[in-house]
């Protein structure tokens, strides 16, 4: 089938569909027997003549790469983007004129701290890198689900990698901020506080990759036609809302399913529930720069959506799955260096640092300079020039001339004007001293950290107390904990209070913070409530209600939820007129925490075991806030009776309309004011 994406055709170029053919050695050379080697007799040792079984050896011996230094464990999709409405007065970048034109990208998520086998549920940030494939060459905007950094200058970046990965003498823990290295550089580097606030909140437990925000973090330029610069901040939005799981559900996961999240987007495609994301921007204008009490060039800054609202520019759609991870996922080579025309860099010291980071680890990541050959990385659109040779160089380029300027090729692959589609630097005046600082307008570490506070409910609250007292609660040093008390005390004192008390240090004293401010868009009360590919758990056993299941079943399906079986053995199940249902999990197999919600069908045959282990499903997820249903004969499962009064929990007796109640149960996503223990 002929494809209207253009980096797709050029990937099937280089894809190999393998069954069906005859074995070759990589020489082309078929293959007679591949289980046994060549011996000096049947019991003798091994010849090396034996070039088949050398090129299978050496082969599996180099298979494996360095992993990413961050962002190791990621997972990844291809999909297109379409802008709304011509971009033009703000950028003259190609790919955002035409709203008929698709452009297809590539889109890794990733966590930070772990590696390439951790768990996916750690408390950290998410990468959100996104490859697009323009006419005018490749464009990345790599970027993280939390809009602020950890820290101002790419110089500190190592060191907060050091603090952050498992500590270097006994490596440990794996995929998690919660130890003393990583307490002690936060209260040592204060420029941190803001970005912790947002790792300590529910931002740092998505849900889902579909269910979570991108930002481009730092403040880009866009460049228009005329030359004309804005100030531009990226953000990606998801259709489905930014919702999260909760803490002890997380860490549950992490041992149910550690690939929860690469499952679900796995998923969701190959079902063609593509994820969505809205492409939003904020801009300032270029002579506004200096009009905010902070610097708009710090990247432990976020530009309030109140003050600056995100305008929404397009839509990215993820639906295509990966044929090979190690050849797309792995490879894809990311550089927030990698820019089209009408899209430039500002002076945020930390986005200057990583220009130069991004293409040094590829160096070693890759293997050496060709790795834009790469089938992932290559652009859509031609490229040329008198670069040459190096490590698995591809290209064979004709010609004696491999210089600029010559005139044995007429000067060419010659340099294009402006006009002609030719980078040109954004020309800005700069003038100062050479100086290693940071500058005066950098230094409100607090202020922001605040604002997010004041931002929160109080469930979202409770959660950072509780993230702050876990985390702190794992450090061994006192004087780290007292330290990071001390510090959170200048964000809010009911916060610091509240973790000095749960870790057992000095209350820090009360500090008054005259910032009242907030932003409502930084809650995630205020998402978009969405029941679209929520996942349902039935409880079904032997015995249970046909006509009434079904009624309700057809309602949840209508509203695109999807619906699992759980039952205490896999094969059929028997309802009271005879008619069967297909389990597919049992409670062995499947876990409360793998689900959004549950619907107890319940069974009136069933025994003693299928109600034990049916009620501690169902007790969990009452206690992760989650939407528990109950038709008639499954609500004994609910157990004491103060659950089946609670917030989220929907008896089929009590409701006029139970398919409904339950949908918007399902929708609220969790009911935080419930009484759980
Ligand atoms: Fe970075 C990878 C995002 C600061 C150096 N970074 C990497 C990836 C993402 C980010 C999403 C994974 C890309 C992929 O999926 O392949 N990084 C960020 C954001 C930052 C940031 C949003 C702050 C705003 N990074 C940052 C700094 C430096 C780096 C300051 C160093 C100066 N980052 C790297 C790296 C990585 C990387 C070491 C590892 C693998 C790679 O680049 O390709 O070069």
């Amino acid at each position: 089938m002929k494809s209207d994406n253009n980096k797709q055709e050029q990937l099937e170029q280089f894809t190999r569909d393998d069954r069906g053919k005859k074995m070759t050695t990589n020489q082309g050379v078929k293959v007679h027997d591949d289980e046994f080697s060549i011996k000096a007799g049947e019991r003798g040792p091994t010849l090396m003549e034996d070039f088949h079984f050398r090129e299978k050896m050496t082969h599996f011996d180099h298979e494996r790469i360095p992993e990413r230094i961050v962002h190791a464990r990621g997972f990844a999709a291809h999909g297109e983007f379409q802008v709304y409405d011509s971009m033009k007065e703000f950028t003259k970048a190609d790919f955002l004129q035409d709203p008929s034109k698709k452009t297809p990208v590539f889109v890794r998520f990733s966590t930070v701290a772990g590696s390439k086998g951790s768990g996916e549920l750690a408390r950290d940030a998410r990468g959100f890198a996104t490859k697009f494939y323009t006419e005018e060459g490749n464009y990345d905007l790599v970027g993280n689900n939390i809009p602020v950094f950890f820290i101002q200058d790419a110089m500190k970046f190592p060191d907060l990698i050091h603090a952050v990965k498992p500590e270097p003498h006994n490596e440990m823990p794996q995929a998690a901020s919660a130890h003393d290295t990583f307490w002690d550089f936060v209260a040592n580097n204060q420029e941190s506080a803001h970005m912790v606030m947002w790792t300590m909140s529910d931002r740092a437990i998505p849900r889902s990759f579909r269910m979570m925000e991108g930002f481009g973090v730092h403040t880009f330029r866009f460049v228009n036609e005329e030359g004309r610069s804005h100030f531009v901040k990226f953000h990606w939005k998801p259709v489905l809302g930014t919702h999260s799981v909760v803490w002890d559900e997380a860490q549950k996961i992490n041992g149910k399913d550690p690939d929860f999240h690469r499952r679900d987007l796995w998923e969701s495609i190959e079902n063609g529930d593509y994820p969505e994301y809205e492409l939003g921007v904020q801009m300032i204008p270029e002579e506004d720069e200096f009009n905010f009490d902070y610097d708009i060039l710090d990247p432990t800054k976020l530009w309030p959506e109140e003050d600056v609202p995100v305008k929404i520019i397009g839509k990215m759609t993820l639906n295509r799955n990966v044929d090979n991870v190690f050849a797309e996922t792995e490879q894809v080579a990311f550089h927030p260096g990698h820019v089209v025309p009408g899209i430039d860099f500002t002076n945020d010291p930390l986005l200057q640092g990583r220009l130069f980071s991004y293409t040094d680890t590829q160096l070693i990541r890759l293997g050496g300079p060709n790795f834009h050959e790469i089938p992932i990385n290559r652009p859509v659109c031609p490229f040329h020039n008198n670069q040459r040779d190096g490590y698995g160089r591809q290209t064979i380029n004709q010609g004696s001339v491999s210089y600029h300027n010559n005139s044995l090729a007429r000067n060419t692959p010659e340099t294009s004007t402006e006009l002609e589609g030719g980078y040109k630097h954004y020309e800005e005046k700069v003038d100062g001293y050479k100086i290693r600082a940071r500058s005066k307008s950098f230094k409100d570490h607090f202020s922001q950290a605040t604002l997010f506070w004041n931002s929160m409910s109080d469930a979202e609250k409770q959660h950072m107390i509780d993230a702050f007292s876990f985390e702190l609660g794992k450090v061994e040093s006192k004087s780290v904990q007292k330290q990071v008390v001390e510090m959170f005390s200048n964000v809010s004192t009911e916060l610091s209070q509240n973790v000095a008390k749960a870790i057992g240090v000095k209350l820090p004293e009360l500090k008054e913070t005259n910032l009242k401010k907030s932003s409502p868009a930084l809650s995630q009360e205020n998402t978009v409530k969405s029941v679209a590919t929520r996942k349902v758990a039935v409880i079904i056993g032997e015995g249970f209600d046909e006509t009434e299941l079904k009624e309700i079943l057809g309602k949840l399906k209508k509203q695109k939820i999807k619906i699992e079986f759980i039952s205490n053995q896999l094969g059929s199940i028997k309802g009271k007129n005879g008619e069967t249902i297909e389990v597919h999990h049992t409670f062995l197999t499947a876990d409360s925490v793998l689900f959004d919600a549950v619907l107890i069908a319940g069974g009136n045959k069933e025994k003693k075991d299928f109600y034990k282990k049916a009620t501690l499903f169902v007790h969990e997820a009452y206690s992760h806030f989650k939407p528990i249903g109950a038709i008639k004969i499954g609500e004994n499962l609910l157990g004491v009776d103060d659950m089946k009064d609670s917030p989220g929990v929907v008896l089929s007796k009590h409701s006029s309309d139970f398919s409904k109640d339950l949908i918007n149960a399902i929708a609220a996503h969790r009911h935080w004011n419930r009484d759980v223990v």
